[in-house]
């Protein structure tokens, strides 16, 4: 099994191959399983066949009972650089024993200071030469929230604008952002209010060139909110939850162009999709389109809880002091493993071993697309890759086949997700410190399954 060329698996000591030593889920998940059922909240979201992990590194996740299984998720786009990558346990561990916590708004530390100007650098306004400043905080939610704040400051304006499909979070701002009402909204509200949501671009389904999305989207916030009421619109350059749905060329660049023109603050939610996720450091760059401001946390930290917002210093700076913060936002040894990630970033080229990864993920997807209807649209960028699953004859959403398939998945080994509105879209996050071989192993357990399920 070889380790790609120049990236470093991470977990050291283990070993990159899907072994299974006893039936998943073995013994003492089992265990552990009817432990979970009795101690934790049954709300949140627990898979249909718990494994429960002991180690993990590189992409392998090692269980409870010794079976080493194949990650195709990094714990939803978190682990990118691997679990327990040895650079980011060295960076969290030096940091942890030198400080634990401080409060950056008690007493700053340099480590937030490295972070903000590393980030920033990457803002593709720093490109022209602007000033962009970041914050952090410690949730994804937490960075959408802020960024609302923020615009909301630096517009004077209430009104949002979120898309069909989107996921932004379960706090009340952004679950009134979320668009899926089952499981995230039913039974939470009332919601916060001056939050609208009006159609994007969804090639697959809805038919439209990127210009006419744009247009049809431009004339309902101009009819329905008023261009003058909005502070921000927030986009997801790649859908996440929503079903990695990739906006058709255009769409992206007109809404940019529409909201710089009116005054309107444009986030790009790249929770999901940035830190080298898709091929670029930003999923954003690949439309050419300058945002406002840009929301990161999940692959950031290699683990580590941490977002941020890393924007445009003339939007940002119009937040008065103690506007935004918060105790733990930017925790030291949280922002250590942040500049261990972007140094693994930089020095191991993982934007170019994403497009690589997405080269295999669209070639095995492909192949099994092949004579199967089934598989209505294999989409995505990088190592951000999505299967729409669809009934071969009425080509109507098949939420059953997605479970269905990522239940052979996990039995025989391999950790996928789903997602998509219709719950109908079977995902692919890998680290990208995974091999060629690791991963195309696991994508043929998938291949498996489609097949077992025709
Ligand atoms: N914005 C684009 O993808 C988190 C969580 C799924 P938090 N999505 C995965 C779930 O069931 O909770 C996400 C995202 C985008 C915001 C968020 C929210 O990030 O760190 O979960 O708050």
């Amino acid at each position: 099994m070889s380790t790609p060329i120049g990236v470093r698996a991470g977990g050291p000591g283990l070993a990159q191959v899907r072994n299974l030593v006893t039936e998943l889920p073995g013994p003492k998940s089992r265990a552990l399983a009817s432990r979970m059922g009795a101690a934790v909240a049954p709300g949140l979201t627990h898979p249909t066949v718990p494994v429960f992990a002991a180690r993990g590194g590189g992409g392998v996740i090692v269980d409870v009972d010794g079976n080493s299984l194949i990650d195709l998720a990094s714990g939803i786009a978190v682990t990118t650089v691997g679990i327990s990558h040895p650079d980011v346990v060295a960076a969290v561990q030096a940091q942890v024993a030198a400080l634990t916590h401080t409060c950056f708004m008690v007493t700053p530390y340099e480590s937030y200071v490295a972070l903000a100007e590393r980030l920033a650098a990457k803002h593709p306004a720093a490109a022209s030469g602007e000033a962009v400043r970041a914050a952090f905080f410690n949730s994804g939610a937490e960075a959408v929230e802020n960024a609302v704040k923020i615009a909301r400051a630096a517009t004077g304006r209430d009104a949002v604008v979120a898309f069909d499909h989107a996921f932004h979070g379960r706090t009340n701002l952004t679950m009134a952002m979320t668009a899926k009402a089952k499981p995230y909204k039913s039974g939470f509200g009332p919601f916060a209010s001056e939050v609208y949501r009006l159609p994007g671009s969804y090639p697959y389904r809805d038919h439209l060139t990127g210009p006419e999305a744009a247009e049809r989207w431009i004339k309902l916030v101009e009819s329905q909110i008023g261009g003058a009421n909005l502070a921000a619109a927030v986009l997801e350059p790649i859908q996440g939850e929503g079903g990695f749905i990739v906006p058709a060329p255009g769409f992206v660049p007109a809404v940019a162009a529409w909201c710089r023109a009116n005054g309107v603050v444009f986030v790009a939610d790249e929770i999901q999709s940035g830190i080298a996720r898709t091929g670029d450091f930003f999923a954003i760059e690949h439309e050419g389109v300058v945002p406002d401001l840009i929301t990161v946390a999940k692959g950031l930290a290699g683990g580590m809880p941490l977002s941020g917002v890393v924007g445009r210093a003339e939007v940002i700076d119009r937040v008065g002091a103690g506007g935004i913060g918060g105790t733990f936002g930017g925790n030291p040894a949280a922002c250590a493993a942040a500049l261990a990630v972007l140094d693994a970033v930089e020095r191991d080229d993982l934007t170019g071993r994403a497009r690589q990864l997405g080269e295999i993920l669209h070639a095995r997807l492909g192949a099994a697309a092949a004579g199967d209807p089934r598989l209505g649209e294999i989409r995505g960028r990088g190592a951000m890759v999505a299967v729409e699953l669809v009934d071969a004859q009425t080509g109507q959403p098949d939420p059953a086949l997605a479970k269905a398939v990522a239940g052979h998945a996990i039995g025989h080994g391999v950790i996928t997700l789903t997602c998509g509105t219709y719950g109908n879209v079977l995902r692919f996050l890998p680290p990208l410190s995974i091999s060629d071989e690791l991963l195309t192993e696991g994508l043929d357990v998938i291949a498996a399954g489609l097949a077992a399920t025709r």
